[in-house]
């Protein structure tokens, strides 16, 4: 069986698309992973970074990883995976959830992307809540303080332990239970409650197609599963 050709035909036949996508897919971008081989999580301990209770004890140095990160990512282009995603628009209804923080979706031209753990791109202060855009790749004191009260601004992104921003929650779960396929990129599937999307659409009937290196903690629960790098097999599902 050509699973990459059955796929095809799958999409072809399914009108409504969404891709749920996660650090593999901007992997070949040349921004690391989380928990992979060369992942964010082996050199840093998550409890010292991406927790309200981290950024309380030491926001500078939080806003250093933060400012590391936005540095890396101002120099990265978006890969042959975000742009098949972007042409997909042409031929299906598509909608990105991303759990990606990077924005890369957006610059390879995708016009439907709900980002559900938030910007790197966006500050927030922790006082006046004032939530701001900043393209910046390096801010130029850390922590940055507010414009209008002078507190501190915390990165725009969801830690452990935080709500996901409520409206980007609610359009997610709509958006999976009106999918006609949903496709899993490069997540490994244990954060929640994205993770909890692949049920939810499973449930409301949308086909799931996964497409990672390997196999993953939502496997047993997907349609199918094409094992490779998202920059490859994406392309060649939307030839
Ligand atoms: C490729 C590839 C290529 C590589 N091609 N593929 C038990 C205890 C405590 C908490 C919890 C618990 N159970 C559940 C929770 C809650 C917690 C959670 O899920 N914890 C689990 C880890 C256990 N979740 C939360 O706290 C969430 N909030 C919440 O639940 O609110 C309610 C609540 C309130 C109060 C208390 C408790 C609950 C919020 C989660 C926020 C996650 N935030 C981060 C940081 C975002 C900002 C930033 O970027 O700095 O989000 S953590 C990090 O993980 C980041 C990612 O978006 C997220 C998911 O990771 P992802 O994208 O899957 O990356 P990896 O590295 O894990 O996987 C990469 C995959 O790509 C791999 O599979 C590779 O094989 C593959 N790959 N190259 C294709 N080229
Ligand atoms: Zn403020």
């Amino acid at each position: 069986m050509n699973e990459v050709s059955d796929v095809r035909d799958w999409l072809r036949a399914s009108p409504r698309v969404i891709a749920l996508t996660g650090a593999g897919m901007s992997a070949e971008s040349g921004i690391p992973t989380f928990r992979g081989l060369d992942g964010l999580w082996r050199n840093y301990n998550p409890q010292d970074l991406a927790t309200p209770e981290a950024f309380e004890r030491n926001p500078t140095v939080v806003w250093e990883w933060y400012d590391w990160r936005r540095g890396l990512i101002a120099a990265a282009e978006p890969n042959p995976g975000h742009y098949a995603l972007a042409q997909l628009e042409a031929t299906n209804h598509v909608s990105i959830i991303s759990q990606n923080v990077d924005g890369l979706h957006t610059r390879a031209g995708s016009t439907h992307v709900i980002e559900i753990h938030g910007s790197i791109w966006r500050t927030r202060c922790t006082s006046c809540d004032r939530t701001q855009s900043n393209l910046k790749p390096h801010l130029t004191t850390l922590p940055p303080l507010c414009e209008d009260c002078g507190q501190l601004l915390r990165p725009g992104v969801v830690w452990f332990g935080e709500n996901l921003p409520p409206m980007a929650w609610e359009a997610s779960v709509e958006a999976v239970s009106t999918a006609d396929i949903l496709l899993v990129i490069g997540t490994s599937g244990i954060v929640y409650p994205a993770a909890q999307l692949v049920p939810i659409a499973k449930d409301a009937g949308a086909k799931v197609v996964e497409i990672n290196l390997e196999a993953t903690a939502l496997s047993s629960q997907v349609d199918a599963t094409l094992l490779g790098p998202s920059g490859q097999i994406l392309p060649k599902l939307v030839q």
